[in-house]
């Protein structure tokens, strides 16, 4: 069973790593796409943290990952499930219904997010307050 997941991934916290490893669990094979810094850039009209390259570094050298590719637009996504052969998308449940469309290839699934992370509240954290 090959699966798939996508994600920007920018400033790594244990939400990403739960959500990759329970994924990974469900197959045998774990495919993730990164979003690039232009696809986050023309979503939330700023750039990642960390740029495309350092998120990909970071994603490949996890255990549960097997491949890792740059995810160049949401409109794609039926042909990276294509091109990775992905018998099963994982999303977290903030995508929830959202993908839904794509169960005539492969079974969707939606996992829960970890609560209480995110990279938002972690910037928030660490942003040192101007005087
Ligand atoms: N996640 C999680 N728990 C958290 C935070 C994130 O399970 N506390 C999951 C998200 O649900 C998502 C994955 O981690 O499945 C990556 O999250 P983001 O980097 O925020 O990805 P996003 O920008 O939502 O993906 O095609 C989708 C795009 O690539 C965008």
């Amino acid at each position: 069973m090959r699966v798939i997941t996508f994600g920007t991934f920018d400033v790594f916290h244990v939400g990403h790593l739960r959500i990759l490893e329970r994924a990974r669990e469900l197959g045998d094979c774990l495919s993730v796409g990164v979003s690039t810094d232009e696809m986050n850039f023309a979503k939330k009209n700023r750039y990642p943290v960390y740029d495309q390259q350092e998120r990909v570094q970071i994603i490949r050298a996890l255990r549960c990952v097997d491949e890792v590719f740059l995810e160049e637009s949401m409109e794609l996504k039926r042909h990276y499930i294509e091109t990775h052969l992905a018998d099963i998308l994982v999303m977290g449940d903030d995508w929830a219904g959202k993908f839904d469309e794509f169960s005539d290839i492969c079974r969707v699934v939606y996992l829960p997010r970890t609560p209480s992370v995110s990279t938002t509240a972690i910037i928030e954290k660490i942003r040192i307050p101007k005087s």
